[in-house]
């Protein structure tokens, strides 16, 4: 098949990986339907992928992957830059010349009697100046499908890239998705990305987390812009004016539900809307205003499905109705549809739960047994979703006029808190903490240190990630630049219950966010920044649930557990040695002093 292109650097990157991989074929995305079609039909043929009902969900298929292979790895992550020290305390690293050759030897002939799949994408609109072009081989067909839904794919992106050397390298190798030789590994210094051995989505749709987010981290810090784990969402006042905020919570805490929040029943009487720019990952880069503005990258949503119900969350239930690829998810036998855990309370009974077992699911349920993976998800069209922001595509971004940090912690964190300005936002970025969730192998439920939600996804020294946003903050005009606050909606009391409705009613926390972006609203210092006064929060209709009484409780602070947090933060700060900038560490004095 011929090249989309010309250009030189690509063809004889292209001609090496052909040397090492030997496919029996290579053909090339071109972005059109009918080669999607016919991809869809062979993979149906093959049984890597099924199809559902037609009637029910037009154009939706449904994978399973290995049952070792069902979240990202992150002890088989690594950062090969040239110097350990660049890949930082928090990242797994290893030289890339040893790297390579060992990748390499793992991947020498992985495509022989297989077909090569060259898949030109583009992260954000094509052409956008805030946009990224890279090309991912892959041997899997599911991977071309799930990228044709997250990405811009095809022979408009290879136009406007012409003959430039400016787009990363991505190599995927499914091999026999062994987890021992299983990697995912980025060159920051190369532009480069190998992932062998896996066929889960954060593993292998290598323009998300391994590109947008890992590389383009380390692009941002030498180009002057940043790449964030972060939802995007605008919020429309009755007046009709929009006002964008970016959020950074860690995997599976609940971007995807905020990013798409149905306003409550009384705010959207008075008019107030909710439209997402994005649900994962923001670009972001000052403007000609001075003011940041942010892209998303991606051109679909790689969700949560379990939780994801009428209620939670109808947009994101809406997106998937079509065009949606369901992974690890269970099928339901009578009428070919999916089901996970949370859609509804009639779990199939005429079930393939998530690894393919037979089985009557409201038995299995009653086992205490999943139908679902926690961590399965759906890939649906951005374009699906009902509330997609009209600025989705707009090539310059949004406005943002707050960063919003927060994780998912039973205790400490207030409901939501104001820092008192950018480095003080910054240190409030730094000392997040949250508790694990199925998104990554490994124990869930544990507390961990997760700087701005970054840690799995930082492609260089967090120290001077640190370091980088504190001087974006340099550059700002501080009337201009975002303000930032931190939020939990995962605080539980003494026996276990969430404290705060969550989901739609976030809504009534932004709203507090916003009027104190405006000046709108006082609020109370305390040791740990600004917090409101409990009547400043809208509770109208939350009677039953939330009290005033209850929402002082979830807007406390509690000073002695603080000072043992400060103590934690200590610790971790400790690892980054001179590359802790000086400004947190005084932070973190404050911080201990206004405790005292
Ligand atoms: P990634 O795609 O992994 O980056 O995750 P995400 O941050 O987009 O997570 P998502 O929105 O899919 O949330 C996942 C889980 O958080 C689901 O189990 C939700 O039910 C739960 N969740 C989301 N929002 C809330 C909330 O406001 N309150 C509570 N209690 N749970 C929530
Ligand atoms: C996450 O884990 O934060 C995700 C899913 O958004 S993955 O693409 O697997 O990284
Ligand atoms: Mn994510």
């Amino acid at each position: 098949m011929a090249a989309l292109t010309q250009n030189k650097s690509i063809l004889s990157w292209l001609d090496e990986k052909v040397d090492l991989l030997k496919p029996e074929k290579i053909v090339w995305i071109d972005g059109s339907e009918e080669q999607l079609e016919a991809l869809r039909k062979e993979a149906c043929e093959s049984g890597e992928i099924l199809k559902l009902n037609e009637d029910l969900l037009p154009g939706c298929y449904y994978h399973r992957t290995a049952p070792n292979d069902v979240a990202r790895v992150e002890d088989r992550t690594l950062i090969c830059s040239k110097k350990e020290e660049d890949a930082g305390p928090t990242n797994h690293w290893m030289d890339p010349e040893k790297a390579y050759k060992m990748l390499y030897d793992i991947a020498r002939d992985a495509y022989k009697g297989r077909t090569m799949y060259v898949i030109p994408y583009s992260m954000g609109p094509v052409g956008s100046p805030l946009a990224k072009v890279g090309i991912e081989i892959t041997d899997s067909i599911y991977v071309v499908l799930n990228m044709a839904i997250m990405t811009r794919v095809g022979k408009k992106v290879m136009d406007v890239l012409g003959d430039s050397n400016d787009w990363v390298r991505g190599m995927h190798c499914k091999c026999n998705v062994d987890p021992e030789n299983r990697w995912i590994c980025q060159f920051p210094e190369d532009n480069t990305i190998i992932s062998v051995n896996s066929a889960y989505g954060g593993n292998v749709l290598l323009g998300k987390k391994c590109f947008a987010l890992r590389i383009a981290s380390y692009q941002g810090k030498n180009e002057g812009w940043q790449a964030e784990h972060m939802l995007i969402l605008g919020i429309e006042n009755p007046k009709g004016e929009v006002k964008y905020i970016c959020a950074a919570f860690p995997s599976a805490c609940g971007k995807t539900n905020l990013a798409m929040l149905i306003p409550p029943e009384g705010y959207r009487a008075k008019g107030y809307k909710v439209w997402c720019v994005g649900d994962d990952i923001s670009w972001i880069r000052k403007g000609e205003d001075g003011r940041l503005y942010a892209i998303n990258p991606e051109n679909g949503f790689f969700g949560v499905a379990p939780g994801t119900n009428e209620k939670s969350n109808p947009n994101a239930l809406a997106s998937t109705k079509k065009g949606t690829i369901f992974t690890n998810v269970a099928l339901n036998l009578d009428n070919n549809t999916v089901w996970w855990e949370g859609l509804d309370k009639n779990p199939p009974v005429n079930a393939e739960e998530w690894t393919g077992i037979k089985t009557n699911g409201v038995e299995w349920k009653a086992e205490g047994k999943n139908l679902a993976h926690p961590n399965s998800r759906f890939t649906a069209p951005a374009v699906n979703c009902p509330c997609i922001s009209s600025e989705f595509e707009n090539p310059q971004g949004v406005p943002i006029s707050a960063f919003v940090f927060g994780g998912r912690r039973a205790k400490l964190a207030p409901l939501v808190y104001q820092s008192r300005d950018w480095n003080h936002g910054v240190f409030v970025g730094s000392i997040m903490a949250s508790e694990t969730t199925a998104a990554a192998a490994g124990a869930v439920g544990v507390v961990r240190r997760d700087p701005m939600a970054m840690l799995p996804f930082c492609g260089y020294n967090m120290g001077d990630y640190w370091k980088h946003w504190i001087e974006i903050g340099e550059t700002l005009d501080p009337e201009k630049a975002p303000k930032i606050f931190n939020v939990n909606w995962f605080r539980k009391d003494d026996e276990g219950n969430f404290m705060w409705p969550g989901f739609g009613d976030n809504l009534r926390v932004l709203e507090w966010i916003l009027k104190r972006c405006d000046g709108e609203v006082d609020a109370q210092e305390t040791a740990i920044g600004y917090l409101p006064y409990a009547k400043d929060i809208n509770i109208e209709g939350l009677e039953g649930e939330v009290s005033l009484e209850s929402l002082e409780s979830i807007l406390d602070v509690d000073k002695d557990l603080w000072a043992k947090e400060a103590e934690g933060i200590a610790e971790f700060y400790a690892k980054f040695g001179d590359k802790l900038p000086k400004e947190l560490a005084a932070e973190l004095e404050t911080l201990k002093a206004n405790l005292k």
